[in-house]
């Protein structure tokens, strides 16, 4: 099982103060800085674009993990990957084509990854999961943080068995109502990405090392 790594999503950030907030969770422990893409079409609500974390994109040496909940999604692949993403994740729902733009993604040099959200089933990954570099199972219905965990555990084995059994170093991220109870249950299910908004950010950066640390179980 590969090391358990933490993704603090910005969207829980003071976006006041984005650059140093992204500087502090980077020293607090941040494995990969998550950065939620929301167009207000996929999902209910309309987060930023790539000029706002290309602005950011110096504060931190850390990976930008860009999730994607956003709706067609080919035409903007090059401004994000140009703004500084190093993984760009798009979700199985958002069109007719995500073989075309996990293609795009990789032709631009970039990991490619496949969110599924929680109602999405597992089984078209025996026909793309060798055109990604991570898969995202969703554990709440995306456009919001600060939501409740909805246990998909036997869905995340799958997608682990289905990784390992491909012998590629492929990540398993979860996101969404990750605390330091619910990160336990998901870990021992497989995952090795954790993304977490509401439970890092918490109580301040004085804060911030703990509350990442904590996840760790
Ligand atoms: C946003 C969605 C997730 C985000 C969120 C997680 O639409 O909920 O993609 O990563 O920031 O937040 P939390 O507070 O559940 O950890
Ligand atoms: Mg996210």
């Amino acid at each position: 099982m590969p090391d358990i790594k933490i993704a603090p999503s910005i969207l829980s950030a003071d976006f006041g103060h984005l650059a140093d907030e992204i500087t502090a969770i980077d020293k607090a422990g941040a494995d990969y800085i998550h950065i939620d893409v929301m167009d207000g079409h996929f999902v209910p609500n309309i987060s930023f674009g790539a000029p706002v974390y290309k602005s950011v994109r110096q504060a931190s040496d850390k990976i930008f993990d860009v999730h994607l909940m956003i709706a067609p999604t080919d035409a903007y692949l090059k401004d994000f990957a140009d703004a500084g993403a190093d993984i760009i994740t798009i979700h199985a729902e958002a069109g007719p084509h995500m073989h075309r733009s996990l293609q795009a993604i990789r032709a631009l040099g970039k990991k490619a990854g496949i969110a599924l959200n929680p109602g999405t089933p597992t089984d078209f990954l025996d026909v793309i999961i060798d055109d990604v570099d991570l898969v995202l199972c969703m554990t709440v219905n995306p456009g919001f943080g600060g939501q409740s965990f909805i246990p998909v555990l036997d869905k995340i084995a799958d997608i682990r068995k289905r990784i390992d059994a491909t012998g590629r170093d492929i990540d398993l991220e979860v996101d969404g109502g990750i605390t330091p109870e619910t990160a336990k249950q998901v870990i021992e299910a497989g995952a090795n990405v954790l993304v977490a908004g509401t439970s890092v950010f918490k109580d301040g950066p004085e804060k911030y090392a703990e509350n990442i640390q904590a996840l760790r179980g």
